[in-house]
């Protein structure tokens, strides 16, 4: 793995610029701004299908930048397993930041830390994503089954039910109603 690069042996890479993730910043007025000025690029994933069928298993190396919209950290989209009894294992290989874990049908969601040398278990029928709450990239690598197939359209739809929003410094998890956006821009 090149964890500079965000590169793979055999892998196919995909490049999310900040275009890609309308409607993802729950500061909408921040991310129309953040989006006049400029559309960087947000996160790669260099994705490994060595093979498929049942028993075979898929990898990705990611990488988030560093940064926020408004308040809200950067993140990744966010999906379900379209099977969704596929699990996964991120192992956090480079910086600082969280996966956002909530169950499909539930009320609760998880905030758990993600960094170098963790190992996170994202349960099967669980919304999962990512965000870099630290000055460097975010770099991990994900494992899950060949067959898991990745569902965004639900969280395209209502989003994730919180937010990962930096307040006095410090990154807090609040309900996204509660969010009360503040200071447009990214930064
Ligand atoms: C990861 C994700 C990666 C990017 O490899 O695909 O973090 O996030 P989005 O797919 O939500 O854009 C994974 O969970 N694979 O299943
Ligand atoms: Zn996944």
């Amino acid at each position: 793995m090149d964890l500079e690069r965000g590169t793979l042996e055999n892998a196919t890479v995909t490049r999310r610029y900040l275009s890609d993730l309308r409607g993802a910043f729950a500061d909408e007025r921040a991310y129309a701004q953040a989006l006049a000025r400029d559309n960087p690029l947000i996160y790669t994933v260099a994705s490994v299908e060595p093979a498929t069928g049942e028993g075979q298993l898929h990898y990705a190396l990611a990488v988030l930048m560093p940064g926020k919209v408004g308040a809200e950290y950067f993140l990744t989209k966010g999906h379900l397993h379209a099977w969704r009894p596929a699990a996964e294992v991120y192992v956090g290989l480079r910086g600082q930041g969280f996966l956002l874990l909530e169950e499909e049908r539930g009320e609760t969601s998880r905030l758990v830390p993600l960094s170098a040398h963790g190992v996170v278990y994202v349960p099967g029928r669980t919304a999962h994503r990512t965000i870099n709450v630290g000055a460097e990239k975010l770099v991990y690598l994900g494992i899950y089954p060949a067959g898991a197939g990745h569902d965004y359209g639900a969280i395209a739809e209502r989003n994730f039910r919180q937010v990962v929003v930096e307040q006095a410094g410090r990154a807090v998890l609040l309900d996204r109603a509660a969010f009360r956006p503040s200071t447009p821009g990214v930064s």
